[in-house]
């Protein structure tokens, strides 16, 4: 479809999309078939084009505080599983304060609190609760919360304590493919905790993997899927092989598949956000996200952390290159730099 894509051609794509184009499933099988670097070249060429209309050169940044790693569930993909045998942590709401007070003054308009499905604060919601107020006093930015399922009840009262924006990815919309990943786990109960935070005002995230046993047809399946419930932000994420998980003998994948796919996303999603994490490949990773059409930077840490991430590529590494400083500076080396708080403001419906 793009092969013999002269330069106009392309612009009138990108201009297409901005009028309102939608892509049939024979349009997104062509684009997730994709394997020609130049074809590629051109479809981020496309998504840079559709974001650069919304966004300019002006990207959000998120810093991402994973409070506690323990975990009643057992994705087969994820390295915090029950079953697995690793040290975790739970921090307490100090240790959570200290963070905020480091976070004081950077370059973040939003903090994500994530953490695994921990019956401590599961069972006991208001210790939760109690975590979400304390960032918002200490920090009056907008809050992400990455908690697993809770109950409607619990996701209105985190709602009117502060919590804005709620992520939660189904992984894959591919019913199949989902009781593999997601093991034991409702796929509805999933999908329905999205659509209720939505409906009483919550930002939402939906997010796919890559690399894990989806291809052409699931993930065709997974992008129609996320577009029914008109997500706010959407993701896509390579799978990378964890240690003691029944996954852990997967061979990773390179970032091509991910790359393809969050620019598809950028023509499906014209005016959403969609990240570059920093869990995957690092600075080095965000840069080529950011070239694929992502218009946000997530799971940004203070400097010095010993906070874990999701996939943690730098588990090993000495100097971990995540915090905002550093990203502010590798972004303004590509010509881009954070919007303003006020815009972000405006897209999370919060008055600032
Ligand atoms: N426990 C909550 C939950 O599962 O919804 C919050 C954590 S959630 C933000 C962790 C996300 O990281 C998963 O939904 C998955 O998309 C991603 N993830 C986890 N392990 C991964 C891996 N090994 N490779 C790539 N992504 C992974
Ligand atoms: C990230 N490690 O953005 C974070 C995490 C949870 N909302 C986000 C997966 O990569
Ligand atoms: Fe638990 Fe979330 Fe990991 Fe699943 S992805 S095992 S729910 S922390």
């Amino acid at each position: 479809m793009l092969n013999d894509m002269t330069q106009n051609d392309l612009d009138n794509f990108a201009e297409g999309i901005l009028n309102g184009l939608k892509l049939s499933d024979d349009d997104l099988r062509e684009l997730v078939s994709i394997n020609e670097k130049e074809e590629l070249e051109k479809l981020f060429y496309i998504s840079r084009k559709v974001r650069d209309y919304f966004f300019g050169n002006k990207v959000f940044l998120y810093s991402f505080v994973y409070f506690s790693t323990y975990c009643k569930n057992r994705c087969a993909f994820c390295y915090y599983r029950e079953s697995n045998d690793i040290e975790r942590y739970r921090l307490d709401i100090r240790e959570v304060r200290n963070i905020c007070r480091a976070l004081k003054g950077e370059d973040i308009h939003m903090v994500d609190l994530t953490m695994g499905e921990d019956p401590y604060f599961h069972d006991n919601p208001e210790r939760f609760i109690d975590l979400v107020k304390t960032v918002k006093s200490e920090l009056d930015l907008p809050i992400m919360i990455s908690p697993g399922v809770m109950d409607n009840e619990v996701l209105r009262e985190l709602n009117d304590n502060g919590a804005n924006f709620l992520a939660l990815y189904q992984e894959t919309h591919d019913r199949n493919l989902y009781k593999k990943l997601r093991v034991g786990q409702s796929f509805d109960d999933r999908v329905n905790a999205r659509k209720f935070a939505k409906s009483i005002g919550y930002r939402v995230e939906d997010g796919i993997l890559t690399g894990i046993g989806d291809d052409v047809e699931s993930t065709i399946l997974s992008l129609r899927g996320m577009e029914e419930a008109s997500p706010d932000m959407v993701r896509v994420m390579t799978f990378v092989p964890q240690e003691g998980t029944p996954l852990e003998g997967t061979i990773q994948r390179s970032n091509i598949s991910e790359l393809k796919i969050l620019a598809i996303l950028r023509l499906m999603f014209p005016d959403r956000l969609i990240p570059a994490s920093l869990d995957l490949e690092g600075i080095d990773g965000m840069v080529q996200r950011l070239n694929a059409g992502a218009n946000v930077v997530t799971s940004i840490i203070p400097s010095n952390s010993s906070l874990e991430g999701v996939v943690n590529y730098d588990r090993d590494l000495k100097e971990r290159d995540r915090d905002p400083k550093s990203v502010v500076k590798r972004l303004r080396e590509m010509g881009m730099e954070p919007a303003s708080q006020s815009d972000f403001n405006r897209i999370v419906g919060v008055v600032s």
